[in-house]
């Protein structure tokens, strides 16, 4: 029998002998031939569908629901319709904003009327790239180019008339859910608009209190993420008591794909999200925001009311200046019910607080989040009081030796 090297037959032929087991016609191995072809194909579409279905996380249960729109890595069981499909954007599309942090003295002063009237509010939804420190870019998702958005302020009783514009550069739809809104959604539902376009609704203040206002376009807390997020105020009717300065700060987190304190263009981190873990937690937009020439400043004797949110979309915040106490907090912005002699107080996800104090002593006083690892990863700002210095209240002393000699009994 003649020897035949296995690399001299061909795959042809390997395919015809083995027909050859369906039948000796033509007729029979044309039709085994493609009943294989067939079924070759169908088993390749089956595994590439095992692979490409398979969850990330092995832990993940088994049954969860899959909404419309979800990556296969990413899976919830969530109502919404679909965690968030992170496009792959350009950088170079999109507008630059050379400092995405509001300034926290940009806002409007106190509401000089005592009725109500009918105001007219418009924003618009963009999508820029930024720094989020120098050399770390970022795609945020803006109110107004800015994160926060603008400090909104109204009376109680005001009918609010609000445009939300979407831009047309941008990538997704947008909206806006105010939480001084009584009604569906905030608002979310009326507003929400497709690049390019514009939409608008009406709502009554009728509540007085410290608001948050976020983006609610699915997946909402993808856009509270990316900085879609800001406070409005609704005053109650005779105002609120006088405040010799006011500042708006809000707290916000920040999921990058690199590492807190990676060079370059950082995509979003939807994993990391769902997983509550932040590269970065800021106040303002981005570390060091409202530090050096953006410190809140003031004089000793002043009366300060900070205006503080917190956009999240994990971290709930124990809001604290280091070196003061404040007279007077509105827990959760309850304007009817403040607490006196504060040290520390809780700022919820999409919750807001205002604090009042005077500042007795110059220096330089720091805020911060008071889960102090925080401040690694930005959350931290700086009042910086000038004045006389007070040393009846506090200064250095000498330590005297017969407090030395107490100190070692
Ligand atoms: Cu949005």
């Amino acid at each position: 029998m003649k020897k035949v090297k296995i690399t001299e037959i061909k795959p042809t032929e390997v395919i015809d002998r083995c027909l050859t087991l369906f039948g000796d016609s033509p007729e029979d191995r044309r039709k085994a031939k493609y009943t294989l072809i067939g079924g070759i194909s169908l088993i390749v579409l089956a595994l590439f569908w095992l692979a490409s279905s398979k969850p990330e996380q092995e832990t993940m249960a088994e049954g969860m629901k899959m909404a419309p729109g979800m990556p296969m890595h990413m899976r919830t069981f969530g109502p919404g319709d679909g965690y968030h499909v992170h496009k792959k954007i350009d950088p170079t599309q999109f507008k630059h904003v050379k400092d995405i942090s509001k300034k926290s003295t940009d806002l409007p002063p106190p509401l000089q009327r005592n009725v109500p009237k009918t105001v007219t509010i418009n924003l618009k939804a963009t999508e820029v790239i930024s720094d989020i420190v120098p050399m770390t870019g970022f795609h945020y998702w803006t109110f107004n180019n800015t994160v926060p958005g603008p400090f909104l302020r109204v009376r109680v009783g005001d009918t609010v008339k609000l445009t939300l514009e979407n831009d047309k550069t941008s990538s997704h739809d947008h909206s806006i859910d105010l939480h001084a809104v009584s009604g569906p959604g905030g608002g979310a539902g009326l507003t929400e608009v497709e690049p390019g376009k514009k939409k608008s609704f009406r709502f009554k203040a009728l509540i007085p209190g410290l608001f948050v206002y976020h983006c609610a376009t699915p997946n909402a807390p993808t856009h509270i993420a990316n900085g879609m997020y800001g406070l409005i105020l609704v005053e109650p009717e005779a105002g609120l008591p006088q405040a010799d300065k006011e500042f708006y700060i809000m707290q916000g987190e920040l999921y990058t794909k690199g590492m807190l304190g990676q060079m370059g263009f950082q995509a979003f981190d939807g994993q990391k999200m769902i997983e509550e873990r932040p590269e970065y937690v800021v106040f303002n937009g981005r570390p060091w925001s409202v530090v050096e020439e953006g410190a809140i400043k003031a004089q000793v004797g002043d009366r300060i009311r900070l205006f503080v949110g917190n956009g999240g979309v994990s971290k709930v915040s124990s809001f604290h200046v280091i070196g003061e106490i404040f007279d007077r907090v509105y827990p959760e912005a309850a304007i009817s019910r403040p607490l006196e002699d504060v040290q520390t107080t809780l700022i919820p996800v999409g919750g807001a607080t205002m604090t009042e104090f005077k500042v007795d002593v110059p220096g330089d006083y720091v805020l911060v989040d008071h889960a102090l690892t925080r401040i690694d990863r930005g959350a931290w700002a700086i009042l910086t009081v000038s004045g006389k210095e007070q040393p009846d209240i506090f200064s250095a002393i000498e330590p005297e030796s017969r407090d030395i000699d107490l100190a070692k009994q």
